[in-house]
């Protein structure tokens, strides 16, 4: 007799090779789907980092928002610092549909057991860093996410498609800055040059840790999750960047930089992994005020939590007809 374990290791055996079959021809796996426990727990993780990291990214330019230059240079820094709100709101919305709850992760995060991009953990001291943010730190979150679009999770993908058309404003913007300073005054220039300096290499290890160090890498691959390895991405962005700083007339703070024939590819310097870890450790030089901050947001924004979830109720039951 077939005992009822048996029987659902024959269902999960069978739902196992239908979730490959779909994944292996470029099927969407749905919410409703079955998943492997795997595969849910490393979605959950990649994309509540990702939401995170979105929501906390805000804030490296909102400390610019009172203090750009112009009127149309703020209403510019605002629309992309709601925007940044906005893909922290669909990617929060897509972790849900895998079953962990919104308040779970702001936990996570406020609590500071979980993971942001480390790139969001360096300071803005002046204006030319909003040019070098939205140049080097969009420009990197594109070429990383454009390949997410087709991640095989359909939420995520879908999620990314309105994310990379926004990002995509982004980069311009940023680069629309730092021509504008590059054509501007001595002075201007020099800063320009200094916050590209500043935040170049961060931005390259945006792309995570070098591959052999990388351990998710390769199931996500499996997966259909992430598309191309951490350095194949890394390698894009440094061959995007190089004409695009020739046109800014920017030097890219690398001396080894430099086109190689027989790869076809740029050979690049040493990144700085120790001082990598050192940031995801929460080490790094704004880890301590980017949690507080945010911690002190979450707790100034609990009333608006509460009218908000008291308005849901009444409206609930005027809709049920308890209330006229
Ligand atoms: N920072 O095995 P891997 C943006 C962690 S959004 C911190 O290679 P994986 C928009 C990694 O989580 C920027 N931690 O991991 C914007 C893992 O730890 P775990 C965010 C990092 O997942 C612009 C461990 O190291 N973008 O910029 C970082 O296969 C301007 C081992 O690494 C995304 O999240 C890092 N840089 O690959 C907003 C994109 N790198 O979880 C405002 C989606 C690695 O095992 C202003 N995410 N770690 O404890 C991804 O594509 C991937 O998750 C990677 C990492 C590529 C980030």
């Amino acid at each position: 007799m077939t005992s009822p374990a048996d029987l659902s290791a024959v269902d999960d055996a069978d739902a196992l090779a239908r979730f490959d079959e779909l994944v292996a021809h470029e099927q969407r796996i749905e919410p409703r789907d079955w998943m492997p426990d795997a595969y849910r727990k490393t979605l959950i993780r990649q994309i509540s980092q990702h939401a995170h990291s979105e929501i906390i990214g805000m804030q490296p330019e909102g400390n610019w928002i009172t203090r750009a230059p112009s009127l149309k240079r703020k209403a510019i820094l605002m629309a992309k610092v709601q925007d940044e709100a906005g893909h922290g709101l669909y990617l929060y919305s897509a972790a849900q549909t895998l079953g962990v709850t919104r308040d779970t992760m702001t936990d996570q995060l406020i609590s500071g057991k979980a993971k942001y991009s480390s790139i969001f953990n360096y300071p803005t001291p002046t204006w030319a860093d909003m040019g070098a943010i939205g140049w080097l730190v969009d420009g990197a979150a594109i070429v990383n996410q454009v390949p997410l679009c087709r991640a095989s999770y359909g939420p995520y993908g879908r999620a990314m498609v309105r994310v990379c058309k926004e990002e995509s404003f982004h980069q311009r913007q940023g680069f629309e800055i730092l021509l504008t300073l590059m054509q501007g005054s001595e002075e201007q220039r020099e800063m320009a040059q200094d916050a590209v300096n500043r935040w170049y290499w961060p931005s390259l290890a945006m792309f995570g840790p070098p591959d052999d160090q990388s351990p998710n890498s390769a199931q996500s691959m499996k997966w259909k999750i992430k598309r191309f390895s951490n350095d194949d991405l890394r390698q894009r962005f440094v061959g995007m960047l190089v004409p695009q700083a020739e046109i800014l007339g920017i030097t890219l703070p690398d001396p080894e930089l430099k086109w190689n024939e027989e790869t076809g590819a740029y050979d690049m310097g040493e990144i700085d992994w120790d001082e990598f870890f050192e940031v995801l450790r929460g080490n790094g030089p704004c880890n301590a005020e980017r949690l507080e901050r945010r911690r002190t947001a979450h707790e100034e924004g609990a009333w608006v939590r509460e009218a908000a979830a008291e308005y849901a109720r009444k409206q609930a039951l005027r809709t049920e007809g308890q209330v006229a």
